[in-house]
C-alpha cells in the first residue's frame, strides 16, 4: 500500500491577472482536488495545498486547460514574474504588465518534460543543450526572481528581488526601467555569512531593451553564481563577491551596450490599495483585503470564497492577484458595481479592518511548510489583534505600520523590509526586527531574539506609545525608530547583523 502523498500546487501567472472564468475554474479544483481553499501568495499567483498524488494529473490538466500552468513555478529558474498590480489602471501598467509576460515567458525552460509528464505529450528524444538555450543541462545555481515596479508604488517591494526593474514615464508614456540587481530575502538564524539584501541600482534600459536586459543579467548568474554552497548562490552573494561594478560590466559585455544612467524615482508605499477606485479610462477596480491571501468560507460569517464565485458569475472583466496577497476586481462596468458591491455585502467580504491589519502579511509556514520552525499565517492575525489594542490606546488607531511575518528566515513574506519584521525561531518564539521602511527601500534590523508573545507586547506597546507622542509630523514608525536610536540603521545588507 503506498502512503498517502499529497503536494502543493503552485501556478505560474506573470502580474497574477486572470479572466473570471478562470476563477472558476481554478475555485472549483481547489474544493475537488485540494483542500478547499485558494492562496494567494506573495508572487501574485496562487497555491494550491492538499493536491493528492491520485488527482495530481488531473489537477494540472484542467489547469492546462484554463489556459494556466505550473511551469518554473518552483525550481533554479526564473520564478512567476511579478509586477504592479491590475493592468487595467492605466496604459503604462498594462505595458509592464505585457513586458512582464515576455520576461517571463522568454525565460521558461523549453524542456516539454512537464507536458510529458504531466499532461500526456508524446516523448521526444532530443540533446538537453538544445532544448534549454538559456538554462544549458545545469540550470541556475538558485532560484531567480524578477519584480517591475510602477512608481509611486512599490507593492512588488522592487529591491526585494535578483532584479528589479523600475518603470520611468511621463505622460502615461513609458519610457524605460531603472535596473536594479542584487536582491533577496533568505537567510539562516545564527550564519552572519548569509543576509537579506536590497538590490542596487546600476543602470536604465528602454522597454525594448527589458528582456534581453533581463537575459544577460539571469546567465551572468548563471555563470558565475556558488554552484558549491547553495546557502550562498543567489545573485546578491555574487554581486557582493564580485562587486557591483564588475557585474554590471559583464551584463553589458554580454548585451553589446551601456545600460543608460538610472533615472529618479519615488515611491511612497509598499502596500494596496482597497476599495473602490477608478483607473485613467475611468473603470473601476475594487480592491479587496485578503488576511494572509487566504480565500475561504471562514466560520465567522466571511464568506471569501463563495463571495468570489458570486463576483466571477457576473463579473465581465478580470481579477488580479497582488503581491501583497490581496486581490482586484478589475475592470468593473460602471452598470456591474451595484451588483458587485451586493455580493462583496451579501457574504460579509468586507470587515472594519485596522490600517495596521491592512499592512499586514504572513507566509503560509505550519501546518504545510516543511521549514518552518514557528506559526506564521495562523498566528499573526490573533498578534495583530493584540498589537491593534496597543496602538488604540496609543492614539494610533488609523496608522498604517507595515508588519510582516514569517515562520522561518528563509524570507517568504519579505519580512526584512518590514517596519516590524517577525521571523519565527522556535514555537512560539520569533526575533523582533525594526526599522525598515514604509515604502521598502530599507531593510529593517534584529531587536530582540527569540521572544515570546508576552515580551512582544512588552516590547512593542511602549515603543508605539513613543511613537504616538514624539514622531515627526508624517513620519513612518520605521524611521522613526532610527531617528530615536531605538534601533541602528541597516545600510547595506552586509551590515544586516551588526
Ligand atoms: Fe518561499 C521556500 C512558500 C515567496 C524565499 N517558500 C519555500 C517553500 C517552498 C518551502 C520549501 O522549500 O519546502 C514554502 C512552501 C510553503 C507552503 O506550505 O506552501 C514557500 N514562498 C512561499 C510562499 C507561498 C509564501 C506565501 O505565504 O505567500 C510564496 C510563494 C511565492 C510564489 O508564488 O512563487 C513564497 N519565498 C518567497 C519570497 C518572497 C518573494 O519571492 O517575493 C521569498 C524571499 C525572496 C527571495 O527569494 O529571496 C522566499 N522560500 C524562500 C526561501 C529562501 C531562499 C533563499 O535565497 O535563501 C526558501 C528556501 C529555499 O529556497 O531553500 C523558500
Ligand atoms: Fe516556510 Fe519559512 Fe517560507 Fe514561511 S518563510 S513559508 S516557514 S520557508
Amino acid at each position: 500500500l503506498e502512503p498517502l502523498y499529497s503536494f502543493m500546487v503552485r501556478l505560474r501567472m506573470p502580474g497574477g491577472l486572470m479572466s473570471s472564468r478562470q476563477w472558476l475554474t481554478l475555485d472549483d479544483i481547489a474544493t475537488r482536488y485540494a483542500n478547499g481553499t485558494l492562496r494567494i501568495t506573495t508572487r501574485q499567483t496562487f497555491q494550491y495545498h492538499g493536491v493528492l498524488k491520485e488527482n495530481l494529473r488531473a489537477h494540472l490538466k484542467v489547469i492546462n486547460e484554463a489556459m494556466l500552468d505550473t511551469i518554473a513555478a518552483c525550481g533554479d529558474v526564473n520564478r512567476n514574474v511579478i509586477c504592479t498590480a491590475n493592468p487595467h489602471r492605466s496604459k503604462v501598467h498594462r505595458q509592464v504588465y505585457e513586458l512582464a509576460h515576455e520576461i517571463s515567458a522568454h525565460l521558461m525552460p523549453r524542456s516539454r518534460a512537464y507536458h510529458e509528464i504531466f499532461l500526456g505529450e508524446e516523448r521526444v528524444a532530443g540533446g538537453e543543450e538544445e532544448q534549454e538555450p538559456l538554462y544549458t543541462r545545469h540550470y541556475l545555481p538558485r532560484k531567480f526572481k524578477i519584480a517591475l515596479a510602477i512608481p509611486p508604488e512599490n507593492d512588488v517591494d522592487a529591491f526585494a528581488h535578483d532584479i528589479g526593474f523600475i518603470a520611468d514615464s511621463e505622460g502615461g508614456e513609458l519610457r524605460g526601467f531603472s535596473v536594479c540587481i542584487g536582491g533577496g530575502m533568505g537567510m539562516t538564524h545564527g550564519e552572519p555569512a548569509t543576509f537579506p539584501r536590497l538590490s542596487d541600482v546600476v543602470g536604465f534600459c528602454t522597454p525594448d531593451q527589458v528582456v534581453e536586459v533581463a537575459e544577460a543579467i539571469m546567465l551572468v548568474q548563471r555563470d558565475h553564481g556558488d554552484r558549491h554552497d547553495r546557502k550562498h548562490a543567489r545573485t546578491k552573494y555574487t554581486i557582493e563577491d564580485h562587486g557591483v561594478e564588475w557585474f554590471r560590466e559583464e551584463v553589458e559585455r554580454r548585451l553589446g551596450y551601456a545600460l543608460g544612467e538610472p533615472r529618479e524615482f519615488h515611491f511612497d508605499s509598499n502596500g494596496d490599495r482597497y476599495g473602490w477606485y477608478q483607473g485613467d479610462d475611468n473603470t473601476w477596480h475594487y480592491g479587496l483585503f485578503v488576511e494572509n491571501g487566504r480565500i475561504a468560507d471562514f466560520d465567522n460569517g466571511m464568506k471569501l470564497l463563495s463571495g468570489m464565485r458570486g463576483i466571477a458569475r457576473i463579473h465581465e472583466g478580470d481579477i488580479a492577484l497582488t503581491t501583497n496577497q490581496n486581490l482586484i476586481i478589475a475592470n468593473v462596468a460602471d452598470d456591474k458595481r451595484d451588483e458587485i458591491g451586493a455580493l462583496i455585502d451579501k457574504y460579509h467580504m468586507v470587515k472594519d479592518v485596522s490600517a495596521l491589519r491592512r499592512g499586514s502579511m504572513a507566509c503560509v509556514a505550519f501546518p504545510t511548510c516543511g521549514l518552518a520552525m514557528a506559526e506564521s499565517e495562523r498566528y499573526l492575525p490573533s498578534l495583530i489583534d493584540k498589537l491593534e489594542q496597543s496602538m488604540r490606546k496609543a492614539g494610533l488607531a488609523d496608522d498604517a505600520i507595515v508588519v510582516r511575518m514569517t515562520g522561518c528566515p528563509n524570507g517568504c513574506a519579505r519580512p526584512y523590509v518590514a517596519e516590524i519584521g517577525f521571523v519565527g525561531k522556535a514555537l512560539g518564539r520569533y526575533n523582533l526586527y525594526l526599522g525598515g521602511s514604509f515604502t521598502g527601500e530599507r531593510l529593517n534590523k534584529l531587536y530582540r531574539e527569540n521572544i515570546d508573545e508576552a515580551t512582544i507586547m512588552k516590547e512593542l506597546t511602549p515603543l508605539l506609545k513613543r511613537y504616538a507622542k514624539e514622531r515627526d509630523e508624517g513620519e513612518h514608525f520605521g524611521d522613526f525608530v532610527i531617528r530615536k536610536g531605538v534601533i541602528k540603521e541597516t545600510t547595506a545588507g552586509r551590515n544586516f547583523h551588526e
